[in-house]
């Protein structure tokens, strides 16, 4: 592989090196994409944007253009370092079992927001001052739900996962439950660019098989296309015999192969009919109601919140890759997304959230914020099973 540009470049060894910083920093999944996205995705994002420009998504149309070229987002930005961070835990899914008031699995901790820009950018911080004699004018700018740009677009080019047909990013072992953020830089990337650190025999042995794998992967676009390459544990699988997913089967394909396969659970089970395959409906869906909506619920939404009064987990509660053994192991290990007290005791004993107290207990730090108080009342008035 040749540097044709003058552009700063990362080599395979670099790339290696921050990705194995990346796991030493606690994030769960991470790779390497070009930080521009294919014509059909821009399109499938305008598409969105004008289905939702007159409800309360309409900040979605705001910066289509940045969406839809992510790569403006910093001057000079060429590559996107995408990384994923688990934030289900067993004590979340216990209190959710026999919850009055359901609140979704990632607003139980601290707001990630805060937790994982800080964290990310931290890492970038490093891995830029360890290899500043050789890249001396590298510049970063990371998001996490902060900026407007596709996340799960380039974390699925960047070989994190696939997109299920709940739209969710999905990996084969992590599941579903797992926060996105990113982190673009103006260097180019050595390409195939890497997505977990591999041992340079088993580079070269399959280098050539997994170029072209990826190339008929689903979402492999760009000027630099991303190779990422899943190798599965050798444990049993769980409960996977509806989807495309079995252990054999996933030997050596990389994790943005589609294997939702003929499963269709998501989208039976979501009780508002937000979804068709790959596909949503945002002004069906629960955590929209419960979340961004400033006007109060149809009666057909209202009826079918299955008490949801922030977010909905329905369509990864079913998803064969979050079940299971499988999904036991899927435990996030990153303290600051531990559960909080107050939310577990809240969806258990749910008191009126008019109370400073009560709200304070919620917000504080907690993306349950962001309805603000009066909303989030409201979904609990609509919401909450009757004592
Ligand atoms: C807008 C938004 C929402 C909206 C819309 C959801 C959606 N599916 O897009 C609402 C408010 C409903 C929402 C809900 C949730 N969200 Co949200 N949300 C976002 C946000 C800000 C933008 C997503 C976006 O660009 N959507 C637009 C659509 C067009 O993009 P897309 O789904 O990637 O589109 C692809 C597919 O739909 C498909 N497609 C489209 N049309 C067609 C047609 C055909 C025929 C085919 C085959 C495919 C296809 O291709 C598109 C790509 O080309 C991102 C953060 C970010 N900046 O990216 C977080 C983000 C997606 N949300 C996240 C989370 C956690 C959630 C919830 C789980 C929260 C909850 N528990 O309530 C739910 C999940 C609901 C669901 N089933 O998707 C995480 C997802 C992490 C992950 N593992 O996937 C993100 C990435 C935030 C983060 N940084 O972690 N969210
Ligand atoms: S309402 Fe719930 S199940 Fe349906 S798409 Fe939204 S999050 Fe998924
Ligand atoms: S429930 Fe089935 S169809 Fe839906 S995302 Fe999961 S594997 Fe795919």
């Amino acid at each position: 592989m040749h540097r044709h540009s003058r552009n700063p470049w990362l080599s395979h060894k670099q790339q290696a090196r921050f990705l194995e910083m990346s796991r030493e920093a606690g994030f769960d999944l991470y790779g390497f994409t070009s930080a521009n996205i294919s014509e059909a995705d821009r399109q499938n994002l305008t598409e969105f944007a004008q289905k939702n420009q007159s409800n309360d998504l309409h900040w979605f149309n705001r910066y289509l253009n940045l969406r839809t070229h992510p790569s403006d987002i910093l001057p000079g930005a060429l590559s996107v370092l995408m990384l994923g961070t688990i934030y289900r835990h067993p004590d979340m899914d216990a209190a959710l079992e026999n919850a009055k008031a359901r609140i979704s699995r990632y607003a139980a901790g601290k707001d990630y927001h805060l937790v994982l820009r800080k964290k990310a950018a931290k890492l970038a911080d490093a891995f830029f001052l360890e290899h500043s004699s050789q890249l001396p004018d590298l510049k970063y700018r990371v998001t996490t739900d902060s900026a407007p740009v596709p996340e799960k677009i380039l974390a699925r080019n960047a070989g994190l996962g696939w997109q299920g047909k709940n739209t969710n990013l999905i990996h084969p072992e992590k599941g579903s439950y797992f926060f996105l953020t990113a982190v673009f830089f103006n260097a180019d990337l050595e390409i195939p660019a890497l997505h977990e650190p591999v041992e340079e025999k088993q580079q070269n042995e399959y280098g050539v098989h997994r170029t072209h794998r990826a190339n008929r992967a689903k979402g492999a676009h760009g000027p630099n296309k991303s190779y990422g390459e899943y190798r599965p544990s050798v444990e049993g699988s769980s409960d996977e015999s509806n989807t495309g997913a079995s252990e054999t089967d996933s030997l050596f394909r990389p994790a943005n192969v589609d294997r939702c396969g003929s499963c269709r659970q998501c989208l039976d089970a979501c009780p508002t009919g937000a979804l068709e395959p790959y596909r949503i409906e945002a002004n069906r869906c629960l955590s929209y109601w419960t979340i961004e909506a400033r006007e109060d619920m149809p009666p057909e939404i209202a009826q079918n919140t299955k008490h949801w009064v922030f977010g909905c987990d329905i369509c990864q509660e079913v998803c064969p890759y979050n079940r299971g053994p499988k999904g036991r192991r899927q435990v996030t290990s990153e303290p600051d997304f531990f559960p909080r007290a107050a939310i577990k005791n809240w969806i258990q004993n749910p008191e009126d959230p008019a109370h400073s107290t009560v709200w304070e207990a919620l917000s504080i730090s907690s993306a349950v914020k962001r309805p603000g108080q009066e909303r989030f009342r409201r979904n609990w008035q609509s919401g909450s099973k009757p004592d």
